[in-house]
């Protein structure tokens, strides 16, 4: 009887011990959030978003600080294929700032260019599956 009960417990203690596992387990990490900034500038007459080329992970939040420089004016910045990611960026002083955030959802290689300038040097996303 006293064998029975020393197993009971033993038992006992080794279910509480998986449950604890698995819901340790069962917690989904926070994905990691990404951020970079990226200059426009202007050389010899070529607009530029530099740095241009980013690599994230599938399901990274991302988030982009654009800075135009540019005596132009007005430049935009888009990634082709992944919504919220325009925007106009003015290039005076005090409001030449925007952020583009959002989560790289589906792996692969997406365009980045400007919606206003055909002629603007583009760049592009990895996102690593
Ligand atoms: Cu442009």
């Amino acid at each position: 009887m006293k064998n029975i009960l020393i197993a009971a417990l033993a038992l006992a203690a080794a279910v509480a011990c998986i449950t604890e596992t698995f819901a340790a387990g069962a917690a989904t990490p926070a994905a990691p959030v990404r951020e970079f900034k990226s200059v426009n500038i202007e050389v010899k007459g070529n607009k530029i978003w530099t740095p241009s080329f980013f690599v994230v992970k599938k399901g990274d939040k991302v988030k982009i600080t654009l800075i135009n420089t540019a005596p132009s004016g007005v430049h935009a910045f888009a990634i082709e294929g992944i919504a919220g990611t325009e925007a106009s960026v003015d290039n005076k002083e005090g409001a030449n700032t925007k952020v583009v955030e959002f989560t790289a959802d589906k792996a692969g290689i997406f365009r980045i260019y400007c919606p206003i300038h055909a002629g603007h040097v583009g760049g592009q996303l990895l996102v690593l599956e």
